[in-house]
């Protein structure tokens, strides 16, 4: 941490002439270029677009008018271009077909009588008007000014997501909405949301009400140590909570406004005890008395591949396909232990039965069912790289999170691959000290690591680099209860992923990233955010 903050300070002192607002823009666009003068914003400023235009380009315009009002208190009318309006001060929102900077690249032209903003999609606008909000000083500060440049802008990767566990802690409405505010602001445009667990189950299906009858429910735990190598970690309270149907496509809608794509998980074979306890006919041991699991780790107990499970879960998803209108689900298929299958003479007889060599092909067994029934509905699954073990599924994207070797040996097979890697992408990791940071799961992943991160693997060929379709940082739960803890443990590396994720491939320098983040953490505090403060003292 040492290091980070010698780097922030030296190079403060490098662009200690530069007004904050000057340089802070993460990630960085593909171009920019600094220009004398600014556009200053205030009353009499107009918000326009051209008058017959898309819906949503006007959606856009009222959002980033919004925005404005939240961070700088100044009320923007959002109008259609007029020859009135051409002549005084104004942000012209406008679609340009003919720019060739894909569906998510931009145009920003700010000069001091006006600020054109342009894209081929409405998707582009509103990266642009994330753009513009970053260039706005934090707070209420007047004037609100944005410096003169020019940009032209467009991501690396298609793929820029972060993963919220909300099965090991429920986590709020309204913080699941500010996380993926956060993420929009930042470019990151797909939200995997992480719903059902061993722990817990936390979304609301109308055929199975026992799911969150008894499954979001988790009683107080016995405290226990589930690997030698990690403390002791229950914090033993009885916890819960679960999204209604109803609160789910309110946050489906937030998310859409702001071009984020919510993937859901829900999780199988494994990480499924909290189903069990609801239904515990879908085990392999039903008279087991199944419970909602109250230790952190795997739990053994799985679902037991039977025609039972296979309904309940094909029910399920088609409940979960109508709330998420995405095109990827996330079915799981990590850490699943086999003990159950193994001590399970209907298991047994269903590998013989389908000429499986073992417990692993069993599980591709189960996931290419659960494949082709997505397939049927149009959806594309996404799995943990453990579903490589005993075949892919056909169409299956993997995430790689053991490493990279489970997305090199992927996109070697043709299939596209997500990087996830522990070692650089695990938000949940020590950022600090571990001696002085809030206890934490393991492992250390300070920023600058994060930052260093190149997600293309030098393994792959030409051809198969272009199953690489992006990166994503994972936040898990097991210790972090509060919102505040999720903040305290994903701001900043979330923002490191993010520029990674956006950036142009090429050398990424961290002491530029340091001080572009350091102009940046005020509007983090204006929000506010609770980032962790005590690493990036920018107090000095
Ligand atoms: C592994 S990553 C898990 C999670 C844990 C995480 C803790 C993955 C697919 N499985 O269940 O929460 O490690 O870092």
């Amino acid at each position: 941490m040492k290091h980070l903050l010698i780097c922030l300070l030296l190079s403060y002192t490098a662009f200690a002439q530069t007004p904050d607002n000057q340089y802070n823009l993460i990630p960085f666009p593909a171009r920019f270029s600094g220009q004398n003068g600014q556009f200053t914003i205030s009353s009499n400023t107009r918000v326009v677009i051209a008058p017959a235009t898309d819906a949503s380009v006007k959606s856009v315009a009222q959002l980033f008018a919004s925005q404005v009002k939240t961070a700088n208190g100044l009320a923007l009318t959002v109008a259609p271009t007029s020859p009135a309006l051409a002549k005084g001060s104004h942000i012209f929102f406008t679609l340009n077909k003919k720019l060739v900077l894909g569906d998510e690249g931009y145009k920003l032209t700010v000069t001091p009588g006006k600020v054109l903003v342009e894209a081929a999609t409405p998707k582009g606008l509103f990266y642009a008007a994330q753009t513009m909000r970053q260039l706005l000083p934090a707070g209420q500060a007047a004037p609100v000014i944005m410096p003169a440049c020019a940009i032209t802008d467009k991501p690396r990767f298609g793929y820029r997501g972060l993963m919220l566990d909300a099965g090991r802690y429920f986590m709020p409405v309204p913080f699941v909405k500010k996380f993926i505010d956060l993420m929009a602001m930042h470019k990151q445009n797909t939200f995997h949301w992480h719903l059902t667990e061993d722990q817990g189950w936390r979304i609301e299906i109308k055929k199975y009400p026992k799911l969150t009858q008894i499954g979001s429910k988790r009683a107080e735990s016995i405290v226990g140590q589930y690997s030698q190598n990690y403390p002791q970690q229950f914090d033993g309270k009885p916890s819960g909570g679960f999204y209604t149907q109803e609160e789910i496509k309110d946050v489906v809608r937030y998310a859409q406004s702001r071009f984020v794509t919510i993937v859901p998980e829900i999780e199988m074979p494994g990480h499924a005890q909290a189903a069990l306890a609801a239904y515990p006919e879908l085990g392999c041991d039903p008279a087991k008395g199944y419970q909602v699991y109250t230790k952190w780790g795997v739990s053994e107990d799985v679902y037991c591949p039977s025609e039972k499970t296979f309904t309940f879960l094909q029910d399920v998803l088609t409940e979960v396909i109508a709330l998420f209108p995405g095109k990827y689900i996330h079915i799981g298929g990590d850490e699943c232990p086999k003990t159950a299958w193994k001590n399970s003479a209907f298991c047994q007889e269903l590998i013989k039965k389908n000429n499986l060599k073992d417990e692993h092909e069993l599980q591709s067994y189960f996931i290419r069912r659960i494949e082709k029934f997505l397939n049927t509905k149009g959806r594309s699954i996404i799995g943990w790289d453990e579903i490589l073990e005993g075949g892919l599924a056909p169409n299956a994207t993997v995430m790689s999170w053991r490493g990279t070797a489970g997305g090199i040996a992927a996109a070697q097979q043709k299939h596209n691959v997500i990087m996830s890697p522990n070692g650089t992408c695990y938000l949940d990791y020590y950022q600090g000290n571990p001696a002085t940071e809030p206890l934490a799961i393991g492992g250390y992943l300070p920023l600058d690591q994060v930052y260093a991160y190149e997600p293309m693997p030098t393994e792959l060929s030409a051809a198969d680099q272009k199953y690489i379709t992006g990166v994503q940082g994972n936040i898990w739960t097991e210790y972090l209860p509060t919102p505040e803890s999720v903040e305290y443990m994903a701001f900043p590396r979330a923002i490191a992923l993010a520029e990674i994720g956006w950036m142009q491939a090429g050398p990424h320098n961290f002491e530029d990233f340091a001080q572009r983040l350091k102009n940046h953490l005020p509007k983090l505090d204006a929000i506010p955010v609770n980032y962790a403060r005590r690493l990036f003292d920018i107090s000095a």
